[in-house]
C-alpha cells in the first residue's frame, strides 16, 4: 500500500531502532563520547576495509573534510574545480583563501572535462579539485596525467562516491586525497559525517592532528587545525549502518533499473549513462529534460511538486552563479556552456531504499504523461 506522504528526493536509510540500543548502552557505560573513542576507531578500520582503501580519517562532515584536505596538502593560490557541484566544493577553497578557477564539464559524465583543464592552468595553480558528481567517476587517468605534467595535487571531492569502484578498484584511491560525505542524504550516513581517504599512515596522522585543532600530542600543535572530529554516537550509527549497506545499495540498484525501464521510451527524457568498468552506488537518478520533451525542466519540477513528489535540481544554479563567485573571470557563462545547459536541464528523481515500486511507476507515468 502506498501512502500520501511526500516523496522526497531522498530519505535516510535507518536500520531497525532496537539494533541501535546496544551501541547506546556501550557509550553510556564507557562515558567515552568523542575524541577518537572506541567506536570511532572501529569505524575507521571497518570502513577502510569495506571500501578497499588503505587509510581513512573520519570527519564531522564532508565540508570540514574538504577544508582539511586542502590544508593537509599545503595548497596555495589557484585551484581548478567544477561549477557543477554542491556549493561546499568551492566554499572549501574560499574558506582557505584560495581562488577557485572554474572549468567546464563533460556533457556525458557531468564531471570536469579533462580536455579543458590545461587551458586554465597558470603559474599560480597548485591543485585540481574535481568532483565525482552523482558518484560517476571522473576521467581519473587523464586528470592524473595533467597533474603529473604540471606538478599539481589532485583532491577528489568524492562526497557522492561511497563504495564506487572503477576497473574493480575503489574510486577513492585516485588522486592525492579523496573526501567523502556521510550526511543524512547520502548512500551511507552517520547523520552528519565525512572522511578523508589517504594513501599512507603518516598522512593519516597529520590529518588526525589537523582535525583535532592541530594537536600532535598533549603539548605540541603542528598546524592551524580545526575541530572536525566525528563523535561516538555518529560512529556507532555508522557501524550499524555498515551492516546494512549492501542491502541498501542493492535496493538502489533495483530502483535505478526500474526507472530506466519505465522511462526509456519517453521522448526527450535521457537517463544517466552506465559504463561496464564502473560499479555504481546509485546515489542519485539524474534525468535530463531535452528539447523534444514538451515541458521545460522547471515546469516538470513544478508539476511533480504539486503532486507531492519532490525531486531536486542538483546542481542548479551553478556554483559560479552565486554572488561570491560570479565576478571571477572563469565564472563567465561563455566559459561554462555545458555546465550551464546541464544545470538548466537536470532533475534528480527520488531514489532511496524504502522507495516503493508503486512510487516509481507513479513518478514515471507522470513524466511519461508529457502534459
Ligand atoms: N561536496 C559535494 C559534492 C556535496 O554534494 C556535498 C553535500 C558536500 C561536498 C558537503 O558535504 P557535507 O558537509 O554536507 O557532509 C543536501 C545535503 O545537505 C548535502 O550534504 C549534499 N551535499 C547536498 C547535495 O544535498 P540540501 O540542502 O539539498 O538538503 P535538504 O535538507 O534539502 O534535504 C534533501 C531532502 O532529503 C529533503 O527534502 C528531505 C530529505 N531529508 C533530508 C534530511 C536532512 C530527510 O528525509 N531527512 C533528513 O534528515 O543539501
Amino acid at each position: 500500500m502506498t501512502s500520501n506522504k511526500p516523496i522526497y528526493v531522498t530519505q535516510p536509510y535507518l536500520p531497525p531502532l532496537e539494533e541501535f540500543y546496544p551501541y547506546l548502552e556501550k557509550i553510556w557505560g564507557s562515558k567515552w563520547l568523542t575524541n577518537g573513542g572506541p567506536f570511532h576507531q572501529e569505524l575507521e578500520i571497518k570502513l577502510a576495509d569495506y571500501l578497499g582503501v588503505d587509510h581513512l580519517a573520519l570527519f564531522a562532515n564532508g565540508t570540514l573534510a574538504l577544508v582539511t584536505a586542502l590544508q593537509t596538502l599545503k595548497i596555495t593560490g589557484e585551484v581548478i574545480t567544477t561549477p557543477f557541484s554542491f556549493v561546499a566544493t568551492a566554499h572549501s577553497l574560499l574558506w582557505n583563501g584560495f581562488k577557485p578557477v572554474f572549468v567546464d564539464i563533460h556533457p556525458e559524465t557531468f564531471n570536469l572535462d579533462p580536455e579543458k583543464i590545461e587551458a586554465a592552468i597558470t603559474p599560480h595553480t597548485t591543485a585540481i579539485m574535481p568532483v565525482h558528481v552523482y558518484g560517476k567517476p571522473c576521467d581519473v587517468e587523464k586528470i592524473q596525467k595533467i597533474a603529473d605534467a604540471y606538478g599539481l595535487k589532485v583532491i577528489y571531492d568524492a562526497a557522492h562516491a561511497f563504495a564506487v569502484k572503477y576497473n574493480g578498484e575503489s574510486l577513492l584511491k585516485h588522486g592525492d586525497l579523496s573526501t567523502m560525505s556521510f550526511h543524512a542524504t547520502k548512500v551511507f550516513n552517520t547523520f552528519e559525517g565525512g572522511a578523508i581517504v589517504c594513501p599512507d599512515a603518516k598522512t593519516k596522522k597529520h590529518i588526525d592532528d589537523l582535525k583535532n585543532f592541530g594537536y600532535h600530542d598533549e603539548v605540541t600543535v603542528v598546524g592551524t587545525g580545526i575541530n572536525a572530529k566525528m563523535n561516538e554516537l555518529q560512529s556507532a550509527f555508522g557501524l550499524l549502518q555498515l551492516k546494512h549497506i549492501d542491502k541498501a545499495i542493492d535496493r538502489r540498484r533495483e530502483i535505478d533499473a526500474q526507472y530506466r525501464e519505465q522511462l526509456s521510451s519517453v521522448l526527450g527524457i535521457s537517463c544517466p549513462t552506465i559504463h561496464a568498468d564502473t560499479t555504481y552506488n546509485y546515489a542519485y537518478f539524474p534525468i535530463l529534460i531535452e528539447k523534444e520533451y514538451p515541458l521545460s525542466r522547471d515546469e516538470l519540477n513544478d508539476k511533480l511538486r504539486q503532486l507531492g513528489i519532490f525531486p531536486r535540481r542538483y546542481f542548479y544554479p551553478l556554483i559560479s552563479e552565486f554572488p561570491m563567485y560570479r565576478g571571477l573571470p572563469s565564472a563567465a557563462q561563455s566559459n561554462l556552456p555545458i555546465a550551464k545547459k546541464t544545470a538548466d536541464q537536470v532533475l534528480c528523481l527520488p531514489i532511496y531504499p524504502s522507495l516503493e515500486k508503486e512510487h516509481i511507476i507513479r513518478i514515471a507515468s507522470i513524466i511519461a504523461d508529457r502534459k
